[in-house]
């Protein structure tokens, strides 16, 4: 039938017309996550609400439907680290030229993106004030001043802010923006054993954050000496992975940075014998990138998939009136199964708009990626029953409003854990193990996540970078995982062939 989808109404995304899935209620997605990715995510992000553009690039509104995501996040952490005696703190957003400079080394690379204020009204600044991309610069001089002695110590700090990096590559909402969100937690230590400590205890709160907030398997490493954070020790990082690009993202960052800092700003106290000594610092980060790797990773055809856990909407009520039923019976149900619900301390809502059908409201909460939808009919209400839909899976389940707590509880539970599951098995599906050069671009050109073994010499992943350097980017390395398969003795680096020392993930990444 050549008319069965002429009818569809089209929407313009990027200028190009494409057919809507969705006739019926106009609000299926124009865009398929397996055939245009990067356009199905800039669609998804906007039309569930999560984002909006702004007129300068690479920057944009973070709608409450992301914020209410951040937020849980924020409390999950800021719990965490109060365990850990870290302080909430807030420096200047604004950072003088000359404390850059200070810095000047390693921020040789980063200078570009560097942002800075010159003017005032109509007149020119006596100085240019940079804008922090990140804020060592702004708040090591304060620890300097203030660490004395060993009693000052250890000294750790954490802040919620924004930051500004002038990015030129591709900007991406969340992933890739000028402007983002992030914490910054900034730490100084007597010695370097409780440091090592502290990297190792904040890198296990971001498995958390990903794994059990954002259901979205990550592995926990060892940046290798090219792809740390230059100013430090060694940094250790989640690593996620995107099957649907083959692409690695960095998730998050704990790095000790040993004492450089401590050199650059004397940050130095006089220890129990009442020598002078330099502190041992770290600092870690994550960012609202982690929402953008979520969409990524759940979201579907039909709009977004979030975790019960994140789900400022856990459960959306949707009352399913007949013409003759006793409609305001239905209402009255939905209305008290919200009321159960949020007393046993689900997030639940009811849409009972009138002027919207059933069916466009379960379009939209499952392009809202609401994790499950409760219908409420006239059946249901003779039966005392709640149909319970589950967003993750074709799954409906009649639940006795007698147990709905239990049920609902245990529902949310099974979605929390399948979007883990299924995330894990496909991102486990694209991990391949290669001993040889050929086996590595052949996994590379599958869009595979590589673990190989290496040599860790930084020649080497330079070659290797500009071996496989095209189109769609190079390859470079993940992680070294700390979780190591055995690598027997005599073992060659799949691309010098010298001695490997390590099992090294390697992928294309963003
Ligand atoms: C961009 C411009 C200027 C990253 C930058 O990861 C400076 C930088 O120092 C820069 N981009 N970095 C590295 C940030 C390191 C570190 N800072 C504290 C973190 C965690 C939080």
């Amino acid at each position: 039938m050549a008319g069965a989808d002429a009818d569809r109404p089209t929407r313009e995304i990027s200028g190009v017309k494409k057919k809507v899935v969705k006739k019926e209620t106009g609000l299926g997605l124009a865009n398929r996550k397996a055939e245009n990715f990067g356009e199905w995510y800039s669609e998804l992000v906007v039309r569930a609400d999560m984002i909006d553009y702004y007129e300068i690039s690479g920057c944009y509104i973070l709608l409450p439907w992301a914020m209410s995501i951040w937020k849980v996040m924020q409390d999950f952490f800021d719990a965490e680290i109060t365990k850990m005696k870290v302080e909430a703190c807030y420096f200047p957003i604004f950072v003088p030229d000359y404390f850059l400079q200070k810095e000047k080394d390693h921020i040789e690379g980063f200078a570009p993106e560097v942002a800075w204020v010159t003017k005032a009204g109509g007149t020119d600044l006596e100085a240019p004030i940079a804008i922090r991309p990140t804020s060592e610069t702004v708040m090591y001089p304060y620890y300097s001043k203030k660490i004395r002695g060993h009693r000052d110590l250890p000294k750790k700090f954490n802040q919620w802010s924004n930051v500004v990096r002038w990015e030129f590559s591709n900007p991406m909402p969340f992933i890739r923006s000028r402007e983002f969100l992030w914490q910054e937690g900034h730490s100084a230590f007597a010695t370097k054993e409780e440091a090592d400590v502290e990297v190792l205890e904040i890198l296990e709160l971001y498995r958390r954050i990903y794994e059990e907030y954002l259901a979205v398997p990550v592995i926990k490493g060892k940046k290798s000496e090219l792809e740390k954070f230059a100013g430090g020790l060694y940094t250790t990082s989640v690593e996620a992975f995107v099957p649907n690009t083959g692409r690695g993202i960095q998730g998050a960052t704990s790095h000790c940075l040993g004492q450089n800092f401590a050199k650059m700003f004397e940050i130095t106290f006089e220890d129990e014998k009442g020598e002078k000594a330099m502190v041992w610092q770290n600092s870690w980060a994550y960012s609202t990138r982690t929402i953008g790797v979520m969409v990524m990773v759940h979201g579907d055809d039909k709009g977004l998939v979030l975790p019960p856990k994140v789900a400022s909407i856990q459960v959306i009520v949707i009352p399913v009136p007949y013409k003759d039923a006793d409609s305001q019976g239905i209402f009255d149900a939905c209305y008290a199964t919200v009321n159960t619900l949020c007393e046993a301390g689900i997030r639940a809502k009811s849409d009972s708009r009138n002027n919207y059908s059933p069916g466009w409201k379960y379009s939209h909460w499952e392009l809202k990626g609401v994790p499950l939808r409760i219908e409420i009919g006239p059946l249901d209400l003779a039966n005392k029953q709640v149909r319970a839909v589950r967003r993750d899976k074709v799954e409906k389940i009649d639940i006795p409003r007698d147990d709905l707590v239990n049920q609902v509880k245990d529902m949310l539970h099974s979605i929390q854990q399948n979007l883990f599951n299924v995330a894990k098995q496909k991102r486990d599906a694209c991990i391949q193990v290669v001993h040889t050069w050929d086996e590595f671009v052949e996994a590379l050109s599958q869009r595979k996540m590589i673990l190989a073994p290496w040599c860790d010499e930084e020649a080497v992943e330079l070659e290797v970078k500009a071996r496989t350097k095209g189109e769609i980017g190079a390859a470079k390395t993940l992680c070294s995982p700390f979780d190591q398969p055995e690598l027997p003795g005599g073992t060659k680096c799949f691309a010098s062939s010298k001695p490997a020392k390590k099992w090294t993930y390697w992928g294309r990444s963003y």
